[in-house]
Order: C-alpha cells, then structure tokens, then sequence
C-alpha cells in the first residue's frame, strides 16, 4: 500500500477527432520554433516569464524531486557579467578546446565566440540542476534522474515561451561553472543550460537547416 495520499484524477476525455486536431495545431505551432540569435531589447513582462516558468515547473520529475532551479535575469549589469564570462569560455572553445569535427558541425550554424544576445534580450533564464535537495528541516535529501528531469523541465519551458510567442535560444557555454558564481547559487547545483529569451531583432536571420522527417526518427511496430 502506498503511503502517500492518493485522489481522484482529473482527465479530460476528447474525441479522436479532438485529439487528432490538437495533435496537429501543437504539431504545427511548435515547428515554427527556431533557433534565434539575434534579439531586439523590447522588454517582455515579468508575468510572461513567471508564467512560463510555471510551466517548467510543472514538468515530472524523478521521485518528484523537482530538482531545478531557475534564475530570471533582466538586470543589465548581470547580463553584462555573464555576457563577459561566457565569451571568455566561447573563445577557448573556438580557438583551442573545440575538436576539428566539433567546429565543422557548427560551420552550418555560423556561430562565434561573440555572444551579443546575452546583453541584447531582455531575459536570461539560468537554469541550475539540483544533485540534492534539503527538507524544512535542513535535512539533505539526493534527487533521482536530475538530468533527465532537468531536461524535461527546459523542454516544457522553451515550448511555453515559443507559444508565449517569444523566440529562445539555448545556449551551453562550456564550462558554465561562472554561471553559478555570478548568480551566487549554492555549491549543490551545477548550472544545467541558459536560455535567452525576448524578441527576436527586425533583421534577424536563421540558418537554412531542415528537421528529419517522421519516418526517420520514428519506428512503429504495430
Ligand atoms: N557553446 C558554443 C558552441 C555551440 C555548440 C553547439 I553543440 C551548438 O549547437 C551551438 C553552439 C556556442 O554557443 O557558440
């Protein structure tokens, strides 16, 4: 027997019908998410980013450890120091730690070690993964599958920003160690993925690059 209180669920039933025209719109919203790289400053409202890191919230987790932490950054200063520590890593990464292989992957991408969008977009969203949690009373409990947890919590959260009807990028400045420094997280996180969001810029471009199609990502056997 379990000993945690258990309660009815609450689940709406849908036609096919409904379930195969909402399948589609989700489908067809999310597929117009891109990349974007180069953002206007036009601020975007605190609510929109509390709103969509609800959603991040909401995502399951390993025993229900929830083991994230999201650090919102408008503040301009902030932005500036991460903008500064980052490019110091891009620029190892670029000039001596990426491998030949590494760099000709991104060649498509066009990224650099210059990272403008850290300072241009009105957020950053740190996100920082929990190896342990502590309780009420301080006692320290280990989380379960925290990358995997985290992952999913950055998924839901970049598709409630894109349906928000904001551009992300996710960027992995390697290593983001500086990141928990500068944002003052404690030793038991480990920064997981920053991800910029605001609009994108009047003249923003993306690489002409194409998804794989449902036949070559997917094997049903029915
Ligand atoms: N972190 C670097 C390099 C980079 C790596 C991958 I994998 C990308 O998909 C994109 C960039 C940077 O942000 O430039």
């Amino acid at each position: 027997m379990a000993d945690a209180p258990f309660t009815p669920l609450k689940f709406e039933h849908l036609t096919e019908e409904e379930l195969r025209r909402r399948s589609l719109a989700f489908f067809e919203q999310m597929v117009t998410r891109r990349t974007v790289r180069e953002y206007s400053s036009k601020p975007v409202p605190r609510e929109v980013i509390e709103n969509a890191l609800r959603t991040a919230g909401a995502a399951p987790s390993g025993a229900n450890m929830q083991p994230w932490h999201f650090v919102a950054v408008s503040n301009p200063e902030l932005k500036k120091r991460i903008r500064e520590a980052a490019e110091q890593e891009e620029k190892a990464f670029y000039e001596h730690r990426a491998s030949d292989e590494w760099l000709e992957a991104l060649k498509p991408l066009g990224t650099d070690a210059s990272k403008p969008f850290l300072e241009d977009a009105p957020w950053l969203i740190a996100v920082f993964l929990k190896k342990f949690t502590f309780d009420e009373a301080g006692k320290r409990h280990k989380n379960y599958y925290t990358a995997e947890s985290v992952g999913i919590a950055c998924g839901f959260l970049l598709a409630a920003l894109h349906q928000a009807g904001l551009a992300t990028l996710t960027h992995t400045p390697s290593p983001m160690k500086f990141l928990g420094e500068v944002l003052e997280r404690p030793a038991t996180e480990r920064a997981y993925m920053l991800i910029v969001t605001g609009f994108p810029a009047e003249d923003a471009t993306v690489p002409v690059i194409t998804k794989e199609s449902l036949e070559r990502i997917a094997t049903f056997k029915t």
